[in-house]
């Protein structure tokens, strides 16, 4: 396939083409998934979330020009929290990252968040897949830390970057609830605000009170990606902590573990569609739902008649289910 050559190639076109497909999630992503696996897992996977104008994009925008300088190639997906029809954040990440627009070796893209089959995390991770096969070294996914699909979104990085900034107080208070245990690596960003100090100082004793290991705490970094502070410092601390990852083995039980769910998902995704289907759902709900109405039926009655129905069909035997 030529899509594909041109995608082992590192081409922006047909690799944007094919981001398009996924993103749609027809049913020829299939075959060009496939042919493309066997070419990843090489790009390390870096997750960045937090609350909304925590400067996630500016810090990335800062992380892009770290790895440019070793001459690494670099690919973000930003997903974009609104809905597929406003677009709103699409902008403003796009905005922040622009001067890199013109470097061939960088690649940006936002994705919906919302309004797609399968959700975000679908599209997203044949998306980065596509971009490991095209030879990106870093694949960064931005997203805003608030709720589900984001951390779902998290659980397809190797390494995850919580980023954080005074001024947020009730952010910080919902976050701790659930996104604080995926946070790898915790940045305090606009250091040059008044209470950075005083939030990294929360972070680490949240942190501390919720390890059982002290020693193994996760890095707490003071920057500022507006005034370019601490970059460097975040950044070395990013590839220790990579490096600590592949070596302890932990890299390739994530890994797998990701595996799992993926191609659970995708199970469950298409019997569900099977289902459906066999079971002619959509043509029939309106007088399935009559029937229950009128009293002429029970909604259990009815939901197991139904299922009963099936099984015959698809000669399911009853007592092995
Ligand atoms: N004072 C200060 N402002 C910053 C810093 N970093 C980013 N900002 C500003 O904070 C605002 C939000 O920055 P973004 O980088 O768009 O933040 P974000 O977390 O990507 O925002 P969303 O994607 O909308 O959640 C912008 O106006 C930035 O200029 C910093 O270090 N200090
Ligand atoms: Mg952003």
């Amino acid at each position: 396939m030529k899509l594909i050559q041109g995608i082992l190639q590192g081409k922006v076109r047909p690799l944007a083409k094919a981001i398009s497909l996924v993103e749609d999630n027809l049913i020829d992503k299939e075959e060009l998934i496939d042919q493309l696996y066997p070419h990843t897992g090489k790009a390390a996977i870096w997750g960045v979330t937090g609350p909304p104008g925590a400067g996630k994009s500016t810090l990335v925008d800062k992380l892009i020009d770290r790895e440019r300088s070793q001459d690494h190639r670099v690919a973000v997906i930003a997903i974009d929290p609104s809905s597929p029809f406003t677009g709103g954040a699409l902008l403003g990440d796009r905005l922040r990252m622009q001067r890199h627009s013109l470097d061939p070796q960088v690649f940006i893209r936002s994705m919906a968040s919302r309004g797609h089959l399968g959700g975000v995390s679908w599209g997203c991770s044949d998306a980065i897949k596509i971009l490991d096969a095209a030879g990106f070294n870093t694949i960064i996914i931005e997203t805003i830390g608030v709720g589900q699909t984001e951390i779902e979104v998290v659980e397809l990085a190797d390494l995850v970057m919580l980023v954080l900034a005074p001024g947020m107080g009730d952010e910080i208070q919902a976050m701790k609830a659930g996104v604080m245990e995926i946070g790898d690596l915790f940045v305090i960003n606009k250091k040059d605000l008044p209470g950075s100090e005083k939030l990294k100082a929360e972070i680490e004793y949240v942190l501390n009170l919720s390890s059982d290991n002290p020693e193994q705490l996760p890095p707490v970094i003071l920057a500022s990606a507006q005034k370019s502070e601490g970059i460097d410092e975040l950044w070395k601390k990013l590839s220790t902590k990579y490096q600590q990852l592949v070596k302890s083995g932990y890299l390739s039980a994530r890994r797998k573990e990701r595996i799992k769910k993926e191609l659970s998902r995708i199970i469950l995704y298409k019997v569900h569609h099977l289902l459906d289907k066999k079971i002619a759902l959509q043509d029939n709900i309106d007088n399935w739902a009559e029937q229950v109405y009128l009293k002429k039926d029970m909604p259990y009655t009815m939901v197991n008649k139904q299922i009963n129905r099936f099984k015959k069909e698809m000669r399911l035997d009853d007592s092995k289910n």
